[in-house]
């Protein structure tokens, strides 16, 4: 019997005492900068989670796409378990023995050349910045900071400075200039918009190769496969970020091979440590990422053992469950469900993989509270988008009750 049967009937009132006092407290003592739904986890495997009355819930965020693995998967707990009674930090003054061993693997998994770990996303974000600048100084011969990034409207690549200052959502802007100056936005989907925005001081186009937090906004087909050659054909880095959309997301291992192409900088992150801890790394070949002598870049926790030991094991299982044909499977049954829901309030649904958008014409934050009260966790973005996003390991009939709980708030 599926697990989640037995939960059909309960419905879900405001928190307990317990939880509330844990509210209050986390709202006296810390920062406001999310407004988190009021569920207080205290426990998670696969792909459910308690709270502190012990009550489970179907998580359909999967910590933004950090848990493809599903929560504390075994195996990587395993992994991490045994490298942290060895050594988990040496900075990288000195050499370790798990580093070589993930970039190994990483370049036997994606066919890059050389990968540079990091630890948060916007980290290997940046890094990406730094290595396509420096390449179209020293490789291009653009004029010294001169070097131009070409960038999608509506793109989310992180929370630093340098990044919020090329994003086109007010909010993650004000108050937090001056910007970093280098940076023009193009729409997506229009290939003639890119060839306008190109000078000879272009170094990089860096997008999400299908939007993440704009609502899982899928390029046209054949997008990806024209910009790629526009790049090529003006010696400019394609870059794309797949932190969330990467490591099996949307039905492949990258979501950029569904349009058959091979950009030159790749960045993932989240999943890639199964959400046991922050690693991210940026991959791409020897002539880019050679740009980097010893003491241009680094990071205290860059490449450590702990890091590197859960990543590897992060990998094998994205790669030993085949996560990215389980995606893709379970991702197409879910969006002819999905398709077929007949409400007043949908607008559109898309996905790709276990990636999927329901776009409303009213505010999202409702339902997802209704939802969450039916114990299912969804959040919603730019207010009227409910984001499905689910562990790639849920299982088939999980899936089909939470399908049927997000027809019945919507047909309510
Ligand atoms: C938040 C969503 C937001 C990302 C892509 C880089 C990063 C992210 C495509 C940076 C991070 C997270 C950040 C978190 C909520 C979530 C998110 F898109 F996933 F929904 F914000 F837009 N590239 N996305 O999605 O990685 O530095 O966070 O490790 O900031 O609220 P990070």
């Amino acid at each position: 019997m599926p697990a989640s049967e037995s939960i059909s009937q309960i419905v879900f009132k405001q928190p307990s005492a317990q939880a509330a006092d844990l509210i209050a407290i986390e709202d006296q003592y810390g920062a406001h900068n999310y407004h988190p739904l009021d569920v207080v986890i205290e426990r998670a495997a696969g792909a459910w989670v308690w709270d502190v009355d012990g009550r489970k819930y179907l998580d359909f965020l999967a910590a933004y796409s950090a848990v493809n693995q599903g929560h504390c998967h075994p195996a990587i707990l395993a992994a991490f378990y045994d490298q942290v009674h060895k050594v988990t930090l040496t900075s990288r003054a000195f050499r370790n023995d798990q580093l070589p061993l993930l970039l190994k693997d990483l370049h036997d998994l994606t066919g890059f050349d050389m990968a540079l770990p990091m630890n948060s996303g916007v980290e290997a974000v940046e890094t990406a910045i730094k290595a396509a600048r420096k390449w179209g100084y020293t490789i291009k011969a653009i004029p010294a900071d001169q070097a131009e990034i070409i960038v999608l409207s509506n793109n989310f690549h992180g929370r630093t400075t340098t990044v919020v200052g090329f994003s086109s959502e007010q909010q993650y802007r004000s108050g937090f200039g001056p910007f970093t100056p280098g940076f023009r936005h193009v729409p997506m989907g229009d290939a003639d918009a890119l060839r306008a925005a190109i000078t000879p001081n272009t170094c990089a186009f860096l997008l999400e190769p299908i939007q993440g937090e704009a609502g899982i906004l899928i390029p046209p087909p054949g997008y990806l496969k024209e910009v790629a050659a526009i790049c090529r054909e003006n010696n400019v880095l394609l870059i794309l970020d797949e932190i969330q959309s990467g490591l099996g997301r949307t039905g492949k291992f990258f979501a950029y091979q569904h349009e058959g192409i091979t950009p030159d900088v790749v960045i993932i992150g989240k999943a890639l440590s199964g959400g046991y801890y922050p690693v991210s790394a940026v991959l791409s070949r020897r002539a880019v990422l050679g740009v980097f002598h010893p003491g241009d870049h680094g990071s205290t926790f860059g490449g450590n053992p702990l890091a590197c030991a859960v990543a590897r094991a992060a990998l094998k299982v994205i790669v030993d469950e085949d996560l990215a044909a389980r995606s893709a499977r379970l991702g197409d049954y879910a969006l002819t469900r999905l398709q077929k829901i007949k409400s007043p309030l949908i607008h559109a649904v898309r996905g790709k993989g276990l990636w999927l958008a329901i776009e409303l014409n009213t505010p999202a934050r409702p339902l997802c509270e209704a939802l969450k009260d039916r114990g299912l966790l969804c959040k919603e973005t730019h207010d009227t988008v409910i984001r499905l996003a689910p562990p790639l390991i849920i299982e088939e009939a999980d899936l089909t009750w939470a399908l049927d709980q997000i027809e019945a708030v919507l047909t309510a």
